[in-house]
């Protein structure tokens, strides 16, 4: 297929309620959409990063800087044949994965439309609904906390991890358990702690929570695995995996049990696949983490989570947890009986974007031509 047109555009969409989190707090959801135009079809991708670097160094900023002086040029009016030649075409440029995703996520978007397959089948997914968990930000007390988990609960969601911190941690969990004691909880802790809270740790495997993920530095291999050998919990890394060579140390190392794996994370599908491959042999249990996408990015994971290694559930969650509007025309909704996402049906991502809700939340354009 020939690249002829790169449309790049820059987001921000209000959150319906903040997101807080040990890096910070998210009134909108920044991102870049990428669309790339070929033989008559559009290609969707989204890089979903924030304005700072406080959970990975890319920014709005560098990201839209590295794809238009450096991602896009390399691959505007080129003849793909197939959609792994990106990941290759854009591997001289280190670094700068989630800005990679975009346009790694848009070609194969476009690969599948062009075989009148719906991405999961592209992908040869096993899976037409994707089980789904909610993400609870650090909340300002308690009680808060209680009413907001209830409210999830009670939509049907039944896996929820809440965000930890140095200073909301062990009871925060400890009352959400005695609540609920059957529910699948799990805690974040985005690089917050380090190997001196080992007793914090320890306590928590009363709680039987079905993982910590990312308790220590966001790029440590080391430290996840002394504290692992500690602990009963199974550590989840997110932040410290951004590549198959990564997730190769990790598995060495025994630095986790577990992989939240976001697409954008490992620089797109290609990198994604090569990571679930790995695990799967290795035995190291995936889930599809989430970076709060619009629609774009969210149907990209439902498709992607699909896969057969993605076996617990993923941090995707309904529309309305997130945006009172989107970006496409068709809000994905939560399956309350058993807690899922169905993939959508249509070729492609199976979504319809809303160029007037994206002219709406658009900041800025741009467009590349050949
Ligand atoms: O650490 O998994 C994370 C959101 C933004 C950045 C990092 C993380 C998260 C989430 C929310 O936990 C996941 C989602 O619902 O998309
Ligand atoms: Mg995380």
């Amino acid at each position: 297929m020939k690249i002829d047109q790169i449309e790049l555009y820059n987001l921000s969409i209000p959150f319906i309620s903040p997101f807080k989190f040990s890096n910070g707090e998210l009134l909108a959801h920044t991102c870049l959409i990428v669309a790339i135009k070929s033989e008559g079809l559009t290609g969707w991708g989204e890089c979903p990063t924030f304005d700072n670097p406080y959970y990975t160094y890319e920014t709005i900023k560098t990201a839209s800087h590295i794809l238009a002086d450096f991602l896009i040029p390399r691959i505007i009016n080129k003849n793909i044949y197939n959609p792994q030649e990106i990941r290759d075409l854009l591997a001289p440029i280190r670094g700068h994965n989630m800005a990679k995703s975009a346009l790694d996520c848009a070609i194969w978007d476009l690969f599948a439309q062009s075989q009148n397959l719906s991405l999961k089948n592209f992908l040869q997914g096993v899976k037409d609904q994707i089980k789904v968990g909610v993400s609870v930000s650090l909340e300002g007390n308690i009680s808060q906390l209680l009413n907001t988990v209830e409210n999830y609960v009670s939509q049907g969601y039944q896996r929820v991890k809440l965000k930890i911190s140095p200073h909301w941690n062990l009871k925060p969990l400890q009352k959400v358990r005695k609540k609920y004691p059957h529910l699948m909880l799990m805690a974040d802790g985005n690089s917050a702690f380090t190997l001196d809270d080992i007793t914090l740790f320890q306590e928590m495997n009363e709680l039987n929570l079905i993982m910590i993920e990312q308790p220590l530095a966001y790029d440590d291999l080391l430290d996840h695995s002394l504290l692992q050998a500690q602990i009963n919990t199974p550590i989840c890394l997110d932040e410290s995996i951004n590549s198959l060579h990564d997730t190769r140390m990790a598995i060495a190392l025994k630095s986790a049990q577990i992989i939240n794996l976001k697409v954008s994370r490992v620089g797109g599908i290609t990198n994604a696949i090569e990571i679930h491959n790995l695990c799967e042999k290795a035995g190291i249990k995936l889930w599809c983490g989430g970076m709060l996408e619009s629609g774009i990015g969210r149907a990209t994971n439902l498709h992607l989570a699909s896969l057969s290694n993605f076996v617990l559930p993923a941090d995707i969650s309904a529309t309305n947890r997130y945006f009172r509007e989107d970006i496409t025309q068709s809000p994905v909704y939560l399956n309350p009986e058993d807690s899922t996402i169905d993939v959508p049906k249509g070729i492609g991502i199976g979504i319809k974007v809303d160029k007037n809700l994206l002219f709406k939340y658009k900041q800025n354009q741009e467009i590349f031509r050949s």
